[in-house]
């Protein structure tokens, strides 16, 4: 069967979940190239086997919330493969989260792991299960109810959850504490735990601060530098902010932040202190529009960052919040790079688009492979039982980033994807993982 016959395939079984139907096609659209070189991939069918996950999990989370009453959810771990190692990759709390949403991102986990060059496999899981709103106590509740169920499934060697939308270091840490309290096991089950009894330094900054190392790279790569450059930012969470904040140390000028609620804009641009007020602000689940009475600035309610004038954007929020008319704005308002921060942000007719016109795009899973890549360190710190500085981490990041570049600019040029200069990180990142994954499948036969 082709790739053209596989994705066919894909559309017609899937159709009902866009998400992953989408993913699946930016991957299989550029390893032809690939594909072409290894006759034994097609052989051994890899493609069609990378499509379907080793199994999904669904249960129902029973909870009692703060005022007493049942609550039902419904929660899936979706272990996509596990052929360069454990199945890793975050969970998310969202009520848009369905099998769609989390398969796509469990597909593109595969290959954003594998790409750190790090032993990993690709999984996700998540619930439909709101935060907003809730109180401390509805959160440590549904988190034991949700590990209560989760815990047959995974394991330090087995599956290895972390963070990801509404789940950070305090959920993170409260189902580690039931994994414990059900298994006995001080382990590296979850990374992104609490610093102090097994997370490890840069998890928390490693998202959003490799993004922006992967910046570096791609600017370096057209002899162009961050200093001074205007940088438009989407969301407020945990990659965005700390996005941000590696902007603002090296130099440049990040002049926006979002949320669902609207968008935040600052000419004057947003330094440490603006930042850490931003981080406490949304800690406390308190309106970022505040920030205007405190720093100045415009609110814009409902509206997204990219109809500003900017140099580079990191959109960092959701999937699918670039569509083709924003991609439009962006070219328009003079943006000449546009990095990942989040999964999937752009529509593929926003890649499309920014691509003709020929500014420079970094896909999430090159992009935003930071925090992965930090996990894996936070599970062998574990292993070993020994922890590293904040600076060992971060050199060690800042080296995975350049690593990820590097790997997937050459083999843009390999596989005759740049044309004068302009390097197709889609391409490149996409054969450089798929490589890694399909070599393994390879070599194992056809278990797997
Ligand atoms: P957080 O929960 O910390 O923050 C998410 C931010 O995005 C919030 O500001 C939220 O706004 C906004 N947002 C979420 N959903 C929507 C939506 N449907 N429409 C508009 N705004 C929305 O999550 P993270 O920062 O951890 O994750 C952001 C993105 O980065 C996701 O795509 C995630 O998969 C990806 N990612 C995260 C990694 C990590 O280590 N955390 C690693 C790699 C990728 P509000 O507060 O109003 O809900
Ligand atoms: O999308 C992602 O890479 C994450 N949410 C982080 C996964 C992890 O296991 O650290």
């Amino acid at each position: 069967m082709s790739i053209s016959q596989a994705i066919e395939k894909v559309e017609a079984r899937y159709a009902h979940q866009p998400e992953f139907v989408q993913a699946v096609k930016e991957v299989a659209l550029t390893i032809a190239p690939l594909y072409d070189a290894h006759p034994e991939y097609k052989k051994n069918k890899i493609f069609e086997r990378l499509v379907e996950p080793d199994r999904i999990i669904a249960f129902r989370i029973n909870w009692e919330n703060d005022k007493g009453e049942v609550q039902v959810n419904r929660g899936w771990r979706v272990q996509f493969s596990n052929a360069l190692g454990p199945y890793k990759g975050g969970v998310r709390f969202h009520p848009s989260v369905n099998q769609s949403i989390l398969k796509f991102l469990g597909f593109e986990q595969i290959f954003k792991n594998a790409l750190t060059g790090l032993p990993m496999g690709g999984g996700k899981g998540g619930s439909d299960f709101d935060p907003k709103g809730k109180t401390d106590n509805d959160i440590r509740r549904f988190c034991y109810a949700f590990m209560r169920e989760l815990h047959h499934y995974v394991g330090k060697d087995v599956d290895v959850p972390a963070g990801d939308i509404g789940v950070g270091s305090r959920e993170v840490s409260y189902m580690f504490a039931m994994y414990k309290n059900l298994t006995h096991e001080h382990g590296g089950v979850l990374t992104g735990k609490g610093v102090g009894f097994g997370g490890s330094l840069v998890r928390t900054e490693a998202t959003g601060y490799g993004a922006v190392y992967f910046l570096e790279n791609m600017m370096a790569a057209q002899n162009d530098n961050i200093k001074g450059k205007k940088v438009l930012i989407s969301g407020a969470g945990n990659v965005s902010l700390h996005a941000a904040e590696k902007v603002f140390m090296l130099g440049g000028v990040p002049i926006t932040v979002s949320d669902s609620k609207g968008t935040l804009y600052d000419e004057a641009g947003l330094d440490q202190q603006k930042i850490d007020w931003l981080k406490k602000q949304k800690d406390q689940n308190k309106p970022l529009a505040d920030y205007v009475d405190v720093y100045g600035g415009e609110w814009f309610a409902e509206q997204k960052p990219w109809q500003f004038k900017g140099d580079i954007a990191i959109p960092s929020a959701t999937q699918n919040e670039v569509n083709e008319d924003d991609a439009k704005l962006l070219v328009e308002n003079g943006v000449k790079y546009v990095v990942e921060g989040a999964n999937m942000p752009l529509t593929a007719k926003a890649v499309d688009y920014i691509c003709l016109h020929r500014v420079h795009f970094a896909p999430g899973k090159a992009a935003n492979a930071g925090g992965v890549a930090v996990s894996a360190l936070e599970m062998s710190q574990n292993s070993v039982r020994q922890y590293k500085s904040f600076d060992q981490i971060d050199e060690r990041l800042k080296l995975i980033m350049k690593n990820i570049h590097d790997s997937a600019a050459d083999a843009s040029q390999k596989y005759n994807q740049t044309e004068d200069g302009y390097i197709d990180y889609v391409a490149g990142a996409n054969i450089v993982g798929f490589k890694r994954v399909a070599d393994a499948l390879c070599a194992y036969g056809i278990l797997n």
